[in-house]
């Protein structure tokens, strides 16, 4: 049964002149759902075409949001970019209409928004027809049902393709770390049976996807040789891909040379850490038809930390994964092989990552699945005061946060107990306990 929050929403439409007429139908639509319009405007603004839509938890809050959004409405002081601006200063978050029916419009929505695209795309989370009357009632059917005609859609020569796991469960991506500190023969060499047995053991308890990866990215890690990633990670995916039937194998790494190796012993998905930045991996992306995780970093690896610096950090990485997502397209990518990830903790300051765990649900208007990964990472060391050894606790509730907010892949390390919590998660979501999770 579909839940919609409780009143006190408040919506501001900007459209074009020539349906300003629908102000009055707006406001009935509101209010057969349920909600209070606080009030509505129908503004022209050029061309630009922008529903705002927030929940309003306190009057004096609402009070400054109306008056900052009412600033809106003069096409000379307020171009896209003012709109964004006061967007990001309100806590609303930005959304981009890329293609379908409604491109190039933007919408800057709050918390039922986002909510009602996540519905319309997640499959099972609540009936296709629901997901349509509701986004219909709303008026905002392109809007809401955007995300569904921007999201992986199979081409009919694509019939081959097998429903990846995140679309029955969250999957969890295990990490496998194929460093020379990480599985030792007891001595200064690398282990191969050791990290193939580590693989097998996280598929034993629950990992959708093993996400092989031969150098560390660590804030302040050093390269490694693309000779030496090859020399690591590649038997590792060999052995694994005849050892571990359907789980999925990740190849982390930005070097296109060393996915194309991968994809070819057995990898199913490139995880780029620098979002596609160098072009021939788009290249090896498009070529071996890999699902290809684009991860946001801010600078690279060694320098990251450096004072990272956004104006608004959750429109900053979602523009940045947009247009990371279409240069892929554009270079032959099947959308629906793209999963987009947030990188918490790559070039972000404990509150860029906050910000952007508590705005997840965001990205998925984007309409690609959305992969996290916080996994002993220095933002939960940060908030608990912990060492990097003592933050499960922290990792727990961060994946079942994610979960919540509907994230399609969660990486961890501890895949045993993660598996758990995401299951747990799960059941509450839906009130059931979940087959297969
Ligand atoms: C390799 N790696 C380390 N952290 C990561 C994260 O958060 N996401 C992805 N995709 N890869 C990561």
């Amino acid at each position: 049964m579909t839940h919609i929050p409780e009143a006190h929403f408040s919506l501001l439409t900007v459209l074009p002149e020539d349906v300003a007429g629908q102000r009055e139908k707006l406001e009935k639509q509101l209010i057969s759902l349920g909600l209070l319009p606080m009030e509505a405007w129908l503004m022209s603004l050029r061309q630009l075409s922008a529903v705002v839509l927030w929940q309003r938890h306190q009057d004096q809050a609402y009070q400054g949001q109306a008056t900052a959004l009412n600033a809106l409405n003069h096409p000379e002081k307020a171009g896209l970019a003012d709109l964004l601006q006061f967007a990001c200063r309100l806590g609303l978050s930005v959304i981009r209409v890329n293609e379908g029916p409604s491109a190039g419009t933007v919408q800057v929505g709050g918390s039922l928004l986002s909510w009602m695209a996540l519905l319309a795309r997640r499959k099972g989370a609540i009936p296709a027809s629901v997901a349509a009357v509701l986004a219909g009632r709303l008026g905002l059917k392109h809007s809401v049902s955007a995300p569904s005609s921007t999201a992986p859609q199979a081409d009919a020569d694509d019939a081959d393709i097998e429903e990846p796991p995140w679309s029955r469960r969250t999957a969890v991506m295990g990490i496998l770390n194929v460093t020379p500190d990480s599985f030792s023969d007891g001595g200064h060499f690398f282990s191969l049976p050791q990290a193939v047995q580590r693989g097998v053991e996280m598929v034993e308890e629950g990992a959708d996807i093993i996400d092989v990866g031969g150098e560390s990215s660590r804030p302040g890690a050093e390269p490694v040789s693309e000779v030496e990633e090859l020399r690591r990670v590649i038997p590792v995916i060999k052995a694994l891909a005849g050892k571990i039937g359907k789980t999925l194998i990740s190849v982390d790494t930005y070097k296109p040379a060393v996915a194309k190796a991968a994809v070819d012993a057995g990898a199913h998905i490139i995880n780029d850490i620098t979002g596609l930045r160098d072009e021939r991996m788009v290249e090896v992306a498009a070529e071996t038809g890999a699902y290809v995780v684009v991860m946001h970093m801010q600078g690279i690896p060694r320098t990251m930390q450096h004072q990272p610096k956004y104006h608004c950090v959750t429109a900053e990485v979602y523009d940045w994964l947009a247009a990371a997502c279409a240069r892929a397209k554009a270079a032959g990518v099947k959308p629906h092989r793209l999963i987009i990830d947030p990188g918490i903790g790559f070039g972000k300051a404990t509150e860029h990552n906050l910000t952007l765990l508590q705005r997840l649900r965001d990205l998925q208007t984007l309409g690609y699945p959305v992969l996290v990964g916080t996994s002993r990472k220095s933002v939960i060391g940060n908030v608990l005061n912990v060492p990097v050894t003592e933050r499960w606790e922290g990792n727990a509730a961060t994946v079942a946060l994610a979960v919540g907010e509907g994230v399609d892949i969660v990486r961890v390390h501890d895949v045993k107990s993660m598996r758990k919590v995401v299951q747990m998660s799960e059941a509450i979501i839906h009130g059931r306990v979940v087959a297969g999770g």
